[in-house]
């Protein structure tokens, strides 16, 4: 399934893109109905009548079980947190970052790398803009990610460098790529792979600095591939991560948090740190545990949050 849109939903099936209803069953629930079905989805539908354009041909009769999903916390305010399904069965996260404009914000590549991790699927970091400042470009703690769990890629929309193997990366896998806004996701995409697309970001040409409405749409191509664009995101709050989870979404902290003393350790301020002696050491990079910090800081905030939230609403 390639896009989902208030109750209808388009399928490709033998070459044909097929716009679907979903089956009435399917839509119970009012929570349910907005992620029962989500790009990248395999369905089995029923063609109804094959009017082309765009008339309704099918009718969704069953949404076959995930490989594996990546979902937010929507969390407005009135209604409470809820799950938003964004993806279903993808391969890998692309974690697209400009040299420049914008600068990387502290921790958001590493929060989104942890994203990756988290949804058990491969991550890629495209540092894009090369163009732009080949000094920054080449800052070694870009290489640092590739030492780790990651492929790395340089990359410029602007000059095509790069851009082969950023396609290359995207072949025969499905992709979903992420990144603040104005980073170039759509640049890329668009250079790579020649499809039409709307470069200069929604959220900004909105200026209304929303960010939960995104909407996941699936892109094939040709070779076997699909690939989802998404709007800019300011942050990411996956979808139940709790603060002790967040040590296994940075693998080069596994093995040094073999040797805290504390099994409760969370590598901030408890004596006998295997984390932070690996840190002083300089294994792992200062700015690299800075932002494990600020991310462990964030899911307390909303661990806290959430309590007295929930209580309120009963
Ligand atoms: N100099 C330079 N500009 C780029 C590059 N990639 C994208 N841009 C520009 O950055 C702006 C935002 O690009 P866009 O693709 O919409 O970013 P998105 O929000 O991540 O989809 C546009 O003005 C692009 O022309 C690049 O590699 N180098
Ligand atoms: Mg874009
Ligand atoms: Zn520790």
């Amino acid at each position: 399934m390639l896009r989902s849109q208030s109750g209808f939903c388009t399928v490709l099936s033998g070459g044909r893109e097929h716009l679907c209803k979903l089956r009435g069953r399917l839509k119970q629930g009012r929570q349910r109905s907005r992620t029962v079905a989500v790009a990248g989805d395999r369905v089995s539908f029923r063609l109804v009548a094959d009017a082309g354009g765009d008339t309704p041909s099918g009718v969704v009769e069953a949404v076959l079980p995930r490989d594996n999903k990546i979902s937010r916390s929507s969390s407005r305010r009135d209604r409470g947190r809820k799950e938003q399904v964004l993806m279903a069965n993808l391969d890998q996260i692309v974690v697209v970052q400009s040299v420049r404009q914008p600068a990387p914000m502290k921790g958001f590549v590493d929060r989104l790398l942890a994203a990756a991790e988290h949804y058990g699927v491969d991550g890629l970091l495209c540092l894009n803009k090369i163009d732009l400042d080949a000094t920054a470009a080449a800052d070694a703690r870009w290489d640092y990610y590739a030492g780790i769990d990651y492929r790395l890629l340089r990359t410029s929309a602007e000059t095509g460098e790069g851009v082969d193997a950023f396609h290359e990366a995207l072949r025969g896998r499905i992709s979903l790529l992420l990144g603040a806004s104005g980073t170039g996701k759509t640049s890329l995409l668009a250079r790579a792979t020649g499809l039409e697309l709307e470069v200069g970001d929604v959220t900004e040409k909105t200026g209304l600095g929303r960010h939960t409405t995104t909407r996941t749409e699936l892109f094939p191509i040709g070779d076997g591939g699909f690939i989802a664009d998404s709007p800019g995101i300011r942050g990411f709050d996956p979808w139940e991560v709790g603060t002790t989870d967040l040590l296994n979404l940075f693998p080069d902290f596994l093995a040094p948090a073999a040797e805290c003393r504390f099994t409760t350790c969370l590598h901030r301020d408890e004596p006998a740190c295997g984390v932070k002696a690996a840190v002083q050491d300089g294994m792992i990079p200062v700015w690299r545990h800075e932002a494990y910090l600020l991310i462990l800081g964030d899911l307390e905030a909303s661990e806290s949050e959430r309590g007295p939230r929930r209580r309120k609403r009963e």
